[in-house]
């Protein structure tokens, strides 16, 4: 046996539950459970190289069987067959050390390992088919300990897919001390300040060692929106530390590249693909890389794309710009992830225009033109992370390409972790989706392991998933929402795994064991996709946000007119982009043809999907008999009752969980349950006045249980137009000026118990706070501090992003009772107010 490294390093675990132990927290178990288990008393690593994963391992096996079960296994030498001892190696080390492998540990494919928890005299074994395999077997058997699950059993287990990729769109750019991270909603950039990549690497190696226990073999550092100075020496020196704290967790380092670099910081006079100089300079840049990191991991390109430079410049295809990068990569074993998300702005007055048709069109004819280390990363729909979209038709149009899935763990389109959405089951059901490509079953995560019609493979496939992991404490801000990027992983190791059962996992290790906090968890997760769905846009017309601004709230007028090519092409006869090829743009038929045909037709469309494939009067009448007008404001009347649920389940919780945690996220909950009404009411207006089709139930602008602010007695306060108007009940709110305000009325509802909820806004630049009263009692007081509370994307105006709305419970009032609401302003928030609603029991006004 080797030398055995001692690792002395803490961990950096804190007893403090704030998130930052995410899903590793090593609490302990309960003595009635703890003590069912003989816990090896001695770690025994092979080969456990300074800073190496098996180095991490045994850190990890120290920590863990002391946290969760209170036994100080020692590091220590010790021959392979030591009683109460796990050992961690790989498939080679444990072959020296001792001898045959076990059975079972003989075929493992790359990361794959073998763990045995059965030995005799209470022993596990280990082993990876390399460092990377031992670790996630390490964290796989911490993982069932944490969990109070003391089977015995052993197996061996592969990924399905070699590329698990994180991408993180992080900015170098100096915003402030640290850089910003596009599209992220958790605080700015763990990599990135002042300009330059930063030197204090222990949070990143925290970050690693979570990336690490989900198996995700490599990280994209950088945002594919890439600055060239990202390749500066001084640039490059920092990064390569960054890459030495992911490899002490096996996982390595990849970069996305400027594809005018060699112009734009290489002083070239070109950056044509095919210039020899051009080439040139790439070969060179590679080789400085690797001879910083050696493991480096390789190159995510966005090429002629939003703006981005690429080959098109120069009339060169695509693949001559993957392939240019793939032959540099190619001497060191790297590879280059090449994305499909490439269209142009086209014209709204042109019908058979579409985007959802561009990956196809430029990918298609570009099939086995690639070099063999090239991987076609492909966003899950044809469009752009919506609520809902048909899995991308580019899947089942690359027969020899090796393709991987890109999905977004930062919610862009998805409530920015500020509503929860637990996006498993989103992503399964694009996984899951069978292509029918060359008439048999081929699933989308089938293509992603390789397989192609006919029983032909590929050598490559794989996931990257967008995170937006940054500084705050609990890494994504909302800790609900860290059972995406747990599950993220799970799923690239195996996709055929279930979206409950991996909620369950993630739920013990999270929160402990107790079944109630399980269940409530497993029941909010499992209904947000649906809510969200139903309160921001229904039947595959996709997230009817403010697409040209900020993604958030809504604003289903941005999604029409523009060359951006999300529509809905609503107008007041219908609704929906007609994609078919008999009529439309044709998108259907870029399905294999059973998918087509079933696409083509109405009848045969999945309604869920059908204005995504079709144009459709607002009196098309669904399988339920609804239309669709009654069905879009039914389904945004049941999405915002849903969400009220949410906090009142948390609740349940209460001392069940830690208190810091719990509170965080009731806020968010509250916030959400406020902000779907929000999305229900500025939606329903907007169709209503489009369509002028009143609510079969005359819900739509008949909020009988309101007061309107501008309606109210005002004092300091005045009108102010909501932009869109839609953003404000009544079309209008009030705003105060810097004395502040107040906005009173005689309560004219029978005296009761009511839940009150006051709908104001909360924008960006100021603090204000705000007093509701009934008659001499003060019933709650607030402040319009959400923009330091949840870093979602922020808005200034009075709109759909600022609308929120506060709730207090059971409130008993008597008719003619003054109530009063008081504005304190600050800064640029005139504390404003739309109204106060009176909701008897069971009615969401
Ligand atoms: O969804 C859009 C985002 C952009 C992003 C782009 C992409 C990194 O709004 O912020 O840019 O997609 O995926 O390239």
């Amino acid at each position: 046996m080797r030398s055995v490294f001692l690792v002395a390093a803490s961990l950096g675990l804190t007893a403090a539950e704030d998130g930052l132990a995410g899903w590793l927290r090593y609490a302990p178990l309960d003595e009635s459970i703890a003590s069912e288990y003989s816990a090896p008393t001695t770690i025994i690593l092979l080969n456990a190289t300074e800073n190496s994963p098996i180095a991490s391992a045994g850190a990890e096996l120290e920590a863990g069987l002391s946290g969760v079960l209170g036994v100080e296994a020692k590091v220590a030498e010790g021959a392979c067959d030591t009683a109460s001892s796990v050992i961690v190696g790989t498939v080679g080390s444990y072959q020296e050390a001792c001898g045959d492998l076990p059975e079972g540990a003989a075929e493992l494919g790359e990361d794959g390992f073998w763990l045995s928890t059965e030995g005799e005299d209470d022993t596990v074994q280990i082993i990876g088919q390399n460092e990377r395999g031992a670790i996630y077997g390490t964290f796989e058997y911490l993982s069932m300990i944490a969990q109070g699950n003391f089977t015995k059993l052993s197996y061996a287990t592969n990924p399905a897919v070699s590329v698990r990729w994180i991408n993180h769109w992080d900015n170098l750019n100096a915003g402030g001390s640290h850089g910003s991270v596009e599209r992220g909603y958790a605080g700015p950039s763990l990599f990135f300040s002042n300009n330059a990549v930063v030197s204090d690497t222990s949070r990143i190696k925290q970050y690693a060692r979570l990336l690490s226990s989900i198996r995700i073999n490599a990280i994209v550092i950088n945002n594919v929106n890439a600055d060239a100075n990202i390749l500066n020496d001084r640039n490059l020196d920092a990064i390569a530390k960054i890459a030495d704290a992911f490899r002490t967790y096996g996982v390595r380092l990849g970069l996305s590249l400027n594809f005018a670099s060699p112009q734009s910081v290489g002083g070239l006079s070109t950056f044509d693909p095919l210039d020899q100089s051009v080439i040139s300079w790439w070969t060179r840049k590679t080789e400085d890389i690797y001879k910083r990191i050696p493991d480096f991991a390789g190159y995510l390109v966005k090429a002629n794309s939003e703006g981005q430079p690429g080959p098109i410049t120069y009339r060169r295809t695509l693949a001559d710009g993957a392939n240019m990068f793939a032959r540099a990569l190619k001497p060191f074993g790297g590879i280059i992830l090449f994305r499909a998300f490439v269209y142009n702005q086209l014209e709204y007055s042109n019908r058979k225009a579409d985007r959802a048709n561009a990956a196809v069109e430029f990918f298609k004819e570009l099939d086995g033109k690639f070099e063999e280390n090239v991987v076609v990363q492909i966003k899950y729909g044809p469009i752009d992370f919506q609520v809902r979209e048909p899995a991308s038709p580019l899947f089942a149009n690359l027969p020899t390409t090796s393709m991987a899935i890109e999905l977004q763990i930062t919610q862009e389109y998805l409530g920015q972790q500020a509503h929860l959405f637990y996006l498993a089951p989103l992503w399964k059901e694009i996984l899951d989706f069978d292509m029918r490509w060359g008439g048999e079953e081929l699933r989308v995560s089938d293509i992603l392991t390789g397989k192609r019609p006919g029983g032909k493979t590929v050598a490559r496939g794989g996931f990257a998933g967008v995170s937006n992991v940054g500084m705050e404490k609990s890494w994504l801000g909302s800790h609900l929402a860290m059972s995406n990027l747990y599950t993220y992983g799970r799923l690239a190791w195996n996709p055929w795994d279930d979206s409950v059962d991996m909620l369950h996992d993630w739920t013990r290790l999270t929160f402990g064991l107790d079944d109630e906090v399980r269940d409530v968890i497993t029941q909010m997760s499992m209904e947000s996709w649906p809510a969200y769905e139903n309160y921001t846009g229904n039947l595959g017309v996709q997230t009817l946000t403010d697409i040209t601004g900020n993604h958030y709230g809504p604003n289903p007028a941005s999604q029409d007119g523009n060359g951006w090519g999300q529509w809905t092409r609503a107008d007041r006869n219908g609704i929906g982009m007609d994609r078919t090829v008999a009529t439309g743009t044709g998108n259907a038929g870029q399905y294999p043809p059973e998918v087509a045909a079933r696409y083509e037709d109405v009848e045969t469309t999945p309604e869920n999907l059908i204005l995504w494939f079709h144009h459709l009067p607002w009196t098309h009448k669904l399988s339920t008999g609804k239309t669709i007008i009654q069905h879009f404001y039914d389904a945004h009347y049941a999405g915002a009752e849903t969400a009220q649920t949410f906090p009142l389940l948390w609740q349940k919780l209460e001392g069940k969980i830690d208190d810091e945690r719990y509170e965080a996220q009731l806020y968010r909950l509250e916030y959400q349950a406020g902000h779907s009404v929000v999305w229900r009411d500025f939606i329903c207006r907007f169709y209503n006045r489009m369509t002028g089709i009143a609510d079969e139930l005359d819900r739509v602008n008949n909020h009988v249980w309101r007061i309107e602010a501008e309606k109210m007695t005002l004092s300091g306060y005045s009108r102010a137009n909501a932009n869109p108007s839609e953003a404000a009940s009544g079309g209008t709110a009030v705003t105060a000026g810097g004395g502040g305000g107040t906005a009173s009325a005689e309560i004219p509802f029978d005296s009761g118990v009511y839940d009150i909820a006051v709908g104001y806004f909360d924008v960006s630049n100021g603090k204000a706070k705000w007093t509701l009263s009934i008659g001499d009692e003060v019933i709650g007081e607030w402040q319009g501090d959400v923009e330091s509370r949840i870093s979602k994307a922020t808005s200034n105006g009075l709109d759909g992003h600022s609308a929120a709305r506060k709730l207090f419970r059971g409130v008993t009032v008597e008719k003619g009772q003054t109530v009063k609401v008081t504005g304190s302003p600050n800064g640029g928030e005139g504390a404003p107010l739309d109204y106060v609603s009176f909701q008897p029991e069971g009615i969401l006004d």
